[in-house]
């Protein structure tokens, strides 16, 4: 009976959809581009990429905002201006959702550095430089899910 209901129990886990490649991510439209007025340009590119957006919300970080987004890197040496930078003004933050998410939003905003993105790409067209590259992408699934839950309640999301 115990061996029954595990098997029922673990079928139900794998049977939701896109459990295993993950179907959100979450961007941030960063101080430079939403100050140059560039948000209309990159939501056009993230609905043309096929991404329906979740949730969305413009707000400026406080730098204790920033630095808990960023502290993964708070031992590399470009965190200090990272988090200046990402405190300087109002951003966006948004939850996107398409099949394989992550990935294929990496792919539509391109490299780090704008000077290395592919043509066309949101970081090649809006970047500044490598700090100021114009958009936020996670980099995980899990990481996804950490981002998106530092922004948005359930009650922000459709
Ligand atoms: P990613 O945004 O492409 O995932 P990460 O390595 O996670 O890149 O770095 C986070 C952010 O830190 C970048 O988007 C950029 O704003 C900034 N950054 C990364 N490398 C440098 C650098 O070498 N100099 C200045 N800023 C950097
Ligand atoms: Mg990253």
């Amino acid at each position: 009976m115990e061996v029954e209901n595990s098997v029922i129990v673990n079928f139900a886990e794998i049977s939701k959809p896109n459990k295993m490649t993950g179907n959100k991510t979450f961007t941030m439209i960063k101080p430079n581009a939403v100050e140059k007025g560039f948000t209309g340009a990159i939501l056009a590119k993230i609905n043309e990429g096929g991404f329906r957006i979740v949730a969305m919300k413009k707000m400026k970080l406080t730098r204790e905002q920033a630095e808990a987004f960023y502290e993964i890197h708070k031992e590399r040496p470009f965190f200090a201006g990272l988090v200046d930078f990402m405190s300087s003004g109002p951003i966006i933050a948004a939850i996107l959702e398409k099949n394989n998410a992550v990935e294929d939003y990496r792919k539509l905003i391109g490299a780090t550095n704008p000077d290395e993105a592919e043509r066309g790409t949101v970081r090649n067209l809006f970047g500044t430089n490598v700090q100021m590259n114009a958009v936020h992408g996670s980099d995980s699934d899990e990481n996804a899910e950490i981002e998106g839950n530092f922004f948005f309640s359930k009650l922000e999301r459709f």
